[in-house]
């Protein structure tokens, strides 16, 4: 444990073993939890407020649960699992609550192959999740000839209607926000970081960097109340890329799309054609373990089918795997907050089989980087959902007891070695 918020800490510097208030390892892990899917519920709620949508009842819990880890208020490691729990089902309303101001305000997305690489003109590559703000951008670029492309989590947004509809939004440019410091380097465009994942910019890049809100790092040109005229005058002042070859790939699946399948899906699987469906999903890293997702999706039996979401899925997203008599393979539900069209998809599905979440042929896969993917591990652990495999590290603050909690009502374990997972998962 590590705590050093009030003045009793050990030594002055930190209450490592036990804190001086009474409080144990069990209990600090159990409220570093709490704070870090907090967090993750707090960037999904700030988006839905951004659109205008609020629920008092999640600010009511943001308010409690922070209060609940303060010095000598709660002692109690069970209830702070109740906590983690309804922290769940909180991020759970939130995801609902930012998918549903995302359909109003884009429609609901629609497959589509998006081209991926330069294209003759000038350019703006823009990453992150915020969805308004790429919006808003794509009105001012009508008519300037520039080029906006996509990075990272801001793929998705071309499956949007109402953001697919300008002409200015062009393609895509990269993979997840890993490789944001090459990209960013290679292509010389205006570049706009609307939310996380930001990474320590390169020099050669930073006067042409460009964040807005939050988003913040020492001399990069910050967007104010969505003026983005000197992110467009850079990219013109830059001059045009060279085109490049072009290659596609796919996004779009929204909940509407993969359920007008639901009654070939229910066929093929009643004749055995599919056998298991995967959520293969959650954030990238930089940790070489990340190598396991693409191995574990490329070794999967021709007869399962591969939803993903989040920016974990350019692992593997490059991956031609076919379809089922007309169903891809692999089905890209979106951002990490999508999270909320799995659930759905999955409630779905036991409606259409009429069994119960565990008795689904669903095994879910995650992949976890930042907090976000936390807030989504603790709504599907609030779902009862059991089996998860998580990776590629089990998260540090978890102790024995907390593991023991985990592993024993919802069996969830780390990744291992992809052909074994597979074996043992498809039996
Ligand atoms: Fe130590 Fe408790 Fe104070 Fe934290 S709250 S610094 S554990 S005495
Ligand atoms: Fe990715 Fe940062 Fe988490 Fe939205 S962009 S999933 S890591």
């Amino acid at each position: 444990m590590f705590c050093y918020q009030c003045s009793q800490t050990a030594k002055g510097t930190g209450c490592t073993v036990m804190g001086r208030c009474g409080k144990k390892d069990t209990v600090a892990r159990l409220q570093d939890n709490l704070i870090f899917v907090m967090k993750g519920i707090s960037a999904y709620n700030y988006h839905a407020n951004e659109l205008g949508r609020k629920d008092e009842s999640v600010d009511e819990f943001l308010t409690k649960g922070l209060y609940s880890t303060l010095t000598n208020v709660n002692f109690d490691p069970e209830d702070l699992i109740s906590l983690g729990l309804k922290a769940g089902e909180t991020n759970l309303k939130v995801m609902k609550m930012l998918k549903e101001a995302h359909i109003d305000n884009f429609g609901e997305p629609v497959p589509v192959d998006v081209k991926v690489g330069a294209q003759l003109g000038p350019g703006i590559l823009v990453t992150g999740h915020d969805l308004k703000a790429l919006e808003e951008l794509l009105k001012q670029c009508e008519g300037t000839g520039v080029k906006v492309y996509t990075h990272s989590e801001m793929l998705p947004a071309h499956g949007y209607p109402e953001l697919n509809k300008y002409e200015s939004l062009a393609g895509q440019l990269g993979g997840s926000y890993t490789d944001q410091r090459k990209i960013f380097s290679d292509y010389n465009v205006s570049i706009l970081v609307t939310t996380n994942c930001i990474m320590p910019p390169k020099e050669d890049y930073i006067d042409r960097l460009f964040t807005m809100d939050l988003v913040k790092v020492p001399e990069a040109t910050v967007i104010k109340d969505y003026n983005f005229k000197p992110l467009i005058n850079k990219a013109i002042e830059i001059g045009p890329l060279k085109q490049e070859e072009l290659t596609t790939i796919s996004t779009g699946y929204g909940l509407s799309t993969i359920l007008s399948l639901a009654p070939k899906i229910k066929e093929l699987v009643e004749e055995d054609k599919i056998k298991r469906f995967f959520l293969v999903g959650g954030c990238d890293t930089p940790n070489p373990k990340m190598r396991y997702y693409r191995d574990f999706v490329q070794n999967l039996p021709e007869d399962t089918i591969i939803l993903t979401l989040a920016c974990g899925k350019y692992r593997f997203n490059d991956l031609d795997l076919g379809d089922i008599e007309g169903i891809p393979r692999l089905l890209d539900l979106g951002q990490c907050n999508d999270a909320i069209v799995a659930i759905d998809l999955a409630l779905a599905l036991c409606d259409l089989f009429d069994c119960e979440l565990n008795d689904l042929p669903l095994t879910i896969v995650l992949s976890w980087m930042e907090q976000k993917a936390a807030a989504i591990l603790w709504t599907l652990l609030y779902l009862g959902k059991k089996d998860m495999l998580i990776g590629p590290i089990l998260p540090a603050w978890l102790n024995n007891d907390i593991l023991n909690v985990l592993i024993n009502n919802y069996n969830l374990s780390l990744i291992s070695d992809s052909e074994a997972d597979i074996k043992r998962i498809m039996g």
